[in-house]
């Protein structure tokens, strides 16, 4: 039996795939552990999907591209928090749901906790209006566990200025709208412990990574899992 084979029958033996989701502030470093975290979720055997928001399927990439240019924020936060759920919608609908039921293990470079935070913390669009969104969008396809990568604004924002790519519709905000993010952040992962996870992304590269492998590992059980190769 091959690799690929191999995998395949871990996946179905473990039936339906496990959803995490990676949030934080401008240049956590969700994208970067995303793909540290497949890696290591490879090597105990497991297939997996990395996808991001907004974005990850081909309709919400472009719903990705009108919020990000900033085409959408003449008409406001609730309607960028509309948008970014449509986004949310189709992702899930025809990236996400179809791996979770392949059994693969999806990990999301941010989710709906990024709406509540952006648009509902920092962008006071009103918490009951979100929630209402978040209902008829994501139902009861939350993610199994949501790791929030925790720095300073001012650090991330400088992580993110390094790559030298130009600020994007939310790059460009104050550094007080930044603080916001982290304390909405840190608030999100005090409200729901079971589900969320603080990590500390102000270390370096590998810290991270070795924190969230072994926060990952602790809760799906992962630990003493081998490569059935
Ligand atoms: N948004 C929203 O408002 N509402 C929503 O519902 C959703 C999103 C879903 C999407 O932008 C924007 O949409 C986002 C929120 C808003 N705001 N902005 N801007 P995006 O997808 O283009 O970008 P992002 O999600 O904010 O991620 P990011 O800023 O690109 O950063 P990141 O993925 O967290 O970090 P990274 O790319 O992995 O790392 C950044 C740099 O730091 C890079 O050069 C790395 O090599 C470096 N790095 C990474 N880790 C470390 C450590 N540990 N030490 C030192 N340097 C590091």
């Amino acid at each position: 039996m091959g690799p690929l084979r191999d995998r395949a029958a871990v996946n179905e033996a473990a039936g339906r795939g496990r959803f995490i989701t990676l949030e934080g502030g401008e240049g956590a470093g969700k994208s970067t552990q995303a793909k540290r975290l497949a890696r290591h979720l490879e090597s105990r055997g497991l297939s997996v999907v990395v996808t991001r928001e907004p974005g990850g399927s081909p309709g919400a990439e472009i719903i990705r591209h009108v919020i990000l240019s900033g085409a959408a924020e003449p008409f406001g936060p609730d309607a960028e928090a509309m948008l970014f759920a449509a986004a949310r919608r189709d992702h899930l609908r025809t990236t996400i749901l179809p791996a979770l039921s392949r059994g693969d293990w999806v990990i999301c470079d941010r989710f709906a906790d990024s709406t509540r935070v952006y648009q509902g913390v920092a962008g006071k669009v009103d918490q009951a209006f979100i929630l209402a969104l978040e209902r008829i969008t994501v139902g009861e396809d939350r993610p199994d566990l949501t790791l929030i990568l925790d720095l300073p604004a001012k650090v991330g924002l400088a992580r993110a200025a390094g790559r030298g790519e130009g600020a994007d519709r939310f790059e460009k905000e104050a550094l007080a709208y930044h603080n916001k993010l982290r304390q909405g952040f840190k608030a999100l992962a005090k409200s729901e412990p079971e589900r969320c996870r603080l990590i500390d992304a102000a270390v370096d590269e590998e810290a991270v990574a070795t924190a969230i492998r072994d926060t990952v590992d602790t809760h799906f059980g992962l630990g003493a899992r081998l490569v059935a190769s």
